[in-house]
């Protein structure tokens, strides 16, 4: 089971990506596109910009279905990397 999984839609709909990575890109395919997060072990920093630039926010283990409600924007998140 990877630390991190990545859902294009709300509630984990469309699997994006999974990976247990410091990220500093996600890259065109993920790109400004993750609604909701699956954080299986660690907590994790996620930022609207590369190289861990711009708004960030931070999740520890659990399942957020629509991160719209909380501290980052909905598609939003470029890249992220562990923090703890
Ligand atoms: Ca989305
Ligand atoms: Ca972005």
């Amino acid at each position: 089971m990877a630390a991190v999984e990545l859902f294009n839609d709300s509630d984990f709909g469309k699997p994006l990506v999974q990976t247990n990575s410091d990220t500093p890109n996600v890259g065109d395919n993920v790109n400004d596109r993750v609604t909701s997060i699956i954080i299986n072990e660690g907590t994790w920093r996620f930022f609207t910009d590369s190289q861990y630039r711009g708004v960030s926010a931070d999740f520890g283990p659990g399942r957020y279905p629509n991160i719209g409600l909380g501290t980052i924007p909905n598609d939003s998140i470029t890249s992220f990397r562990r923090i703890g």
